[in-house]
């Protein structure tokens, strides 16, 4: 496979201004016919041959105008059709057939259950119907469906239903109209047998809207968040962005089947059942909020995405950046904010960090790739994202406002550039951008180091800041970038923050300066005291900040910081460091002994409390080993996980009265609501339980088989199971385990958590379990929610046993990749990122991983796959 390079674009040699359907479904051959309305582009040459991108079709019939085309008036390749010479303007028919139900690759039209449904994005339209499937190619649509009324009594596409109807031998048929204009990859279609919810929105301007979200009929009682955060979301767009809804039915449906999430298809999003079903007794706090999350996401998309588009897959981060930041933006406000702030940092810190240290780091905007389905990345989501929040915090959330109505109204219905949205953010703000767009073409990860000073005699406080970016394959070199830094100077006798005063400016007591050379230094005038620096408060830019930081300035910032995120982040910063000490420990044979300031911090902790429960557990919270490992110059899985063990057993032993009042204070047996004060409170004393379950001693055994056996909620349930089932002790995990399996064996969400659960346990026989579960009568390789939930949990979050000396954790990793590859080849390429990062590991470890990957490039790959494996082995 060939690369494609953005600095290739050029717009299509023909437009659609109409696009007309006709499905005629049936598992095994579904009939497609495509009318389409073509027009030669304006800036393209008379001559230039129409492209039609096709795959996996079989083509029946071809007419232009209602001539049909004779063999050798077309140009029929594995990837598409192509014309020479067509008119200027012109009707194109086609006719095709296609086989939903051999299309586990879950990319086109495929079955999922006893249901068919469409995934588009990027590039599935091509596996449906012959089209120039390409963003910038946008179209009004009118979809026929006919299918079977009993098998698919409900045929659903975007837009509005305009005509249905019964046909001869127990058919019928619906037909929907999409008056905006948008790129197939937007294109939906669902049928089969579903049962629907239904409630109402009037928009601001006093327009009713039809929210409906169709589920399989046993669902029907797990709709309610996703609706009332459907309603939300739509609220928060119109109050946030001044955005409205556009037609009068929105649609979610939900399937088992997924790739992904969701999918934003305009007036139709389809979603993974495990993003949109909650229920109190089936899903955790987390997938409450994730379900929030990921259904205002798409909503938002309708937008930010939708109605100003992207104009070449290149561009991917300007609808999904920015839509990450409005969806981040929506939950921060709905729920508690700093600890949504937490949360994101902390996973964007282990696993982004990690993608742009890896062989596949790629800017936010990529200049090649060979398959876009592997670009549906971290950085192009969640860094850019933190992009999009460095360019509203540095024109000011006004002026970021004025700037997206500018985009917005500017370029709606059109398909832009990243250049196109941040001009505007220029534009509004009169601000030089230039050298900030770096961020978008530069990868990796920027590190600065910090050194600050404090002159007694002149009251002034220097502080030098240093930036290099780490070379990325393809990209040796890097400039420097402008890097945002919001910053405190917290005073060590007052604790308060100082007032700052540079360069005779004033700039109050919470500021941001602006680093955009390699090294710069900020002379800080007026400092009535000796400060501590809290610096890169909020996370204001996506680098890594290192500064000579002792233990007692942590615990200091950790008391003090007037900075929510940077409290929590000292206390990362503290346990850091008596981490290092303890891996050190471990790897000479000397004994572990615990830091006392670090008890004596998370002591400080609990006795003080806090308002926001959520905070003060994500703040007794240990980093992951992900995280140790990311810090670590070569990672020493044993090492990290055994120290870190040792932190967490010594802090239960020292704190055991402390941590068992704040679960026994953090019980409650008030009726479940997934609120960020229950929520707050629930992770407070989950927190507590697994401290003291990591001493496993009677106490904490029975509060949490206690905990089980109530069976209040699944959070709480989830939690008591799992630390049961991590235990040494079989005796107690086996027979509860065993319950909750045999309870949930109907409902494969609640059956993925039991996988998940079991597969993560530290214990040796993890690997052997996660073998033996594969062959589950639940389990299927078929249905990615089950890949990740078993596959995806072991390799991504049991170290110690993935990367067992023996290689059988790679060696299980890679039989799934290879089988994959040939079902769903987009899946395999992102099941298999736990390999790709073998370089961070020693080297006997390094020759398993390396040794699976020749494996796997030995077989027949699919692109998806190939390119991963390319580039991990280059
Ligand atoms: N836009 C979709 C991504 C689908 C990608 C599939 N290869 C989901 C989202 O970001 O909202
Ligand atoms: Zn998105």
């Amino acid at each position: 496979p060939q690369p494609i390079h953005l600095s290739d674009y050029r717009p299509p040699a023909y437009l659609v201004s109409r696009t007309e359907l006709t499905f005629d479904l049936a598992p095994g051959t579904t009939r497609v016919k495509a009318r389409l309305h073509l027009e030669r582009h304006p800036e393209r040459e008379a001559g230039a041959p129409l492209w039609l991108d096709g795959e996996q079709l079989s083509l029946k019939a071809i007419a232009i105008d209602g001539q049909p085309l004779e063999e050798g008036e077309y140009e029929l390749t594995r990837k598409g059709l192509s014309i020479t010479g067509a008119p200027e303007a012109f009707v194109l028919d086609t006719e095709v057939e296609i086989s939903p139900e051999d299309n586990t690759a879950l990319s086109g039209l495929y079955r999922s259950g006893g249901m068919f449904c469409t995934q588009c994005e990027a590039e599935g339209f091509r596996r449906i119907t012959f089209y120039p499937d390409r963003p910038d190619v946008m179209a009004t649509f009118s979809t026929t469906v006919i299918g079977d009324l009993t098998r698919e009594p409900v045929l659903l596409s975007n837009g509005n239903p305009v005509e249905r109807g019964e046909l001869p031998d127990g058919r019928h048929f619906v037909t929907w109209d999409d008056p905006h204009p948008k790129p197939a990859y937007l294109f939906a279609l669902v049928a089969g047998d579903l049962k629907k919810v239904e409630d109402r929105f009037t928009t601001m301007s006093g327009r009713d809207v039809t929210l409906q979200i169709w589920v399989e009929e046993e669902n029907l009682d797990k709709t309610d968040h996703a609706m009332g955060s459907l309603k939300r979301a739509m609220r928060w767009d119109e109050e946030a962005y001044g955005r409205e809804y556009d037609l009068d039915l929105f649609m979610i449906v939900a399937v088992n089947d997924f790739n992904m999430g969701a999918m934003e298809n305009k007036g139709l999003n389809i979603f993974n059942s495990a993003a949109v079903l909650t229920h109190p007794n089936t899903a955790t706090d987390a997938a409450f909020q994730r379900v929030e999350g990921i259904v205002a996401h798409e909503y938002f998309h309708n937008w930010s995405g939708n109605r100003v588009t992207c104009r070449d897959w290149f561009q991917l981060s300007l609808k999904e950046g920015f839509t990450v930041f409005r969806d981040q933006s929506f939950s921060a406000e709905v729920n508690s904010a700093p600890v949504k702030r937490i949360e994101e940092v902390s996973f964007f810190r282990t696993a982004q960090f990690a993608e742009d240290a890896g062989p596949t780091a790629h800017p936010i905007r990529p200049d090649s790739y060979i398959e876009i389905g592997n670009f549906y990345t971290l950085t192009i989501y969640e860094k850019g994202a933190e992009v999009v929040r460095m360019l509203s915090n540095l024109v000011g959330p006004e002026t970021f406002r004025k700037g997206s109505d500018l985009y917005f109204s500017r370029f709606d219905g059109q398909a832009v550039t990243i250049e196109d949205f941040v001009d505007c953010m220029a534009e509004v703000s009169g601000q030089d951008l230039e050298q900030f767009m770096r961020w978008y073409s530069q990868a990796g990860t920027p590190e600065i180091d910090a050194f600050g000073e404090y002159d007694y005699a002149n009251s002034r406080y220097r502080l030098i800041l240093r930036q290099r970016t780490p070379a990325t394959p393809g990209q040796p070199e890097k400039q420097a970038l402008h890097i945002p830094i919001r910053l405190g100077l917290v005073g060590t006798k007052s604790g308060r923050d100082l007032s700052m005063t540079l360069d005779g400016e004033s700039l109050g007591r919470d500021a941001v300066i602006h680093l955009r050379e390699d090294e710069q230094e900020f002379i800080f005038t007026d400092i009535e005291e000796a400060p501590v620096p809290s610096l890169l408060r909020g996370f204001s830019a996506p680098v890594k900040l290192s500064f000579p930081y002792s233990r007692e300035d942590l615990a200091f910032l950790m008391a003090h910081d007037s900075d929510g995120f940077n409290r929590w982040d000292a206390g990362q910063r503290l346990t850091l460091l008596a981490l290092d000490d303890l891996i050190a420990a471990h790897r000479n044979g000397v004994e572990k002994v615990m830091d006392t300031r670090l008890v004596e911090a998370f002591r400080a902790l609990i006795e003080e409390g806090n308002d926001d429960k959520a905070v003060l557990a994500e703040m007794l919270q240990l980093p992951s080993e992900a995280y140790i490992a990311e810090q670590q110059p070569l990672v020493d899985v044993d090492a990290i996980h055994a120290a870190r063990t040792f932190i967490q057993q010594s802090l239960a032993q020292e704190l055991r009265d402390e941590l068992l009042a704040l679960y026994r204070d953090n019980q409650s047996d008030a009726a479940y609501a997934p609120t960020p004060e229950q929520i707050g409170q629930r992770a407070l004393k989950n927190v507590a339980l697994s401290y003291l379950m990591s001493i496993e001693d009677e106490v904490a055994i029975e509060l949490a088989q206690a905990q089980f056996e109530a069976d209040h909620n699944m959070t709480d349930v989830r939690q008591a199971l799992t630390l049961l089932v991590h235990s040494s002790r079989s005796d107690i995990a086996d027979p509860a385990l065993k319950a909750f399996g045999r309870k949930w064996s109907h409902d494969p969400l609640v059956m993925d958590q039991w996988f998940s659960l079991q597969v993560t346990r530290p214990q040796a026989d993890a690997l052997d379990r996660a073998r033996y579960l594969m062959e589950h009568p639940a389990f299927s390789l078929k249905n990615p929610n089950k890949v990740r939930a078993l596959i995806g949990a072991f390799a991504g979050q049991n170290r110690v046993n993935f990367h067992r000396l023996d290689g059988e954790g790679y060696r299980l990793l890679a039989d799934v990749v290879i089988e994959l590859n040939r079902l769903n080849p987009e899946i395999a390429a992102r099941i298999i990122t736990p390999l790709t990062r073998w370089q961070r590991f020693d080297e006997a470890r390094q020759a398993l991983m390396r040794a699976e990957l020749e494996r796997i490039r030995g077989e027949e790959l699919s692109p998806n796959v190939y390119e991963i494996v390319e580039k991990a082995l280059a």
